[in-house]
């Protein structure tokens, strides 16, 4: 039997939808908490949301200053990172340097430099707005990329770095040098995110990560 093109169109989609749900289960690595302190304390928290060890030795931070287009920092990470588990990167003069994993004279964001975490040249999360030097706020200033500790509230949206960053829309603000939930990641009641419990959610099943667009446009072929 031969299926009419508007029935085989049909099927074609669903068997492409069910592409993108597989996509947007798959989640790599993603930063979920930003200390951006007093002096020297400043912090990233990645947490690996696979099942898998991720091994890091591709994977790098990139900080571009001040509304500039060039990456002023590079910070290259390395080892591996078992599944479900943290990555914490400090300041070499942190006060709480000991307790990371790594440590980097060059992870001196100040509030107006944005943060993206790359594989390769694939670009996974990203904090603030490539060629912007805003302080990066919500709109009352309650939630911004200066003088705060964020932690990643929601599921994973936004990792474009080029587009506008609102922090309010997937951070929660806790108070300057308040680094006792580096190392840990989890929402207290479960959900996505990390507010400071230990009750991180199942894995895979929430987070969305880059791979929609390109399985969008499979879609829409
Ligand atoms: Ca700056
Ligand atoms: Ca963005
Ligand atoms: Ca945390």
């Amino acid at each position: 039997m031969k299926l009419n093109p508007s029935i085989s169109a049909i099927v074609w989609s669903l068997v492409s939808l069910y592409t993108v749900t597989a996509h947007a289960e798959v989640p790599t690595l993603f930063i979920s908490e930003y200390l951006e302190g007093a002096s020297n304390n400043k912090a990233l928290e990645l947490y690996n949301n696979t099942d898998s060890n991720l091994i890091l030795d591709n994977y790098r931070i990139e900080i571009y200053f001040n509304g500039n287009t060039s990456a002023g920092a590079t910070i290259k990470l390395s080892g591996t990172l078992a599944a479900g588990k943290t990555y914490v990167i400090a300041h070499s003069s942190a006060s709480f340097a000991d307790t990371a994993d790594k440590t980097s004279g060059s992870l001196s964001f100040n509030g107006n430099d944005a943060v993206v975490l790359k594989n390769g040249d694939s670009i996974l999360d990203s904090i603030g707005q490539i060629g912007s030097s805003d302080y990066w706020s919500n709109g009352s200033g309650t939630v911004s990329t200066q003088n705060m500790d964020l932690r990643r509230s929601a599921t994973v949206t936004d990792i474009d770095p080029t587009d506008v960053f609102d922090p309010g829309a997937q951070w929660t603000d806790y108070s300057l040098d308040d680094f006792s939930d580096l190392g840990i990641y989890g929402a207290d009641d479960g959900s996505n995110g990390d507010d400071g419990g230990d009750n991180p959610p199942s894995r895979n099943s929430a987070v969305m990560m880059p791979r929609l667009p390109l399985a969008v446009c499979k879609v829409m072929a």
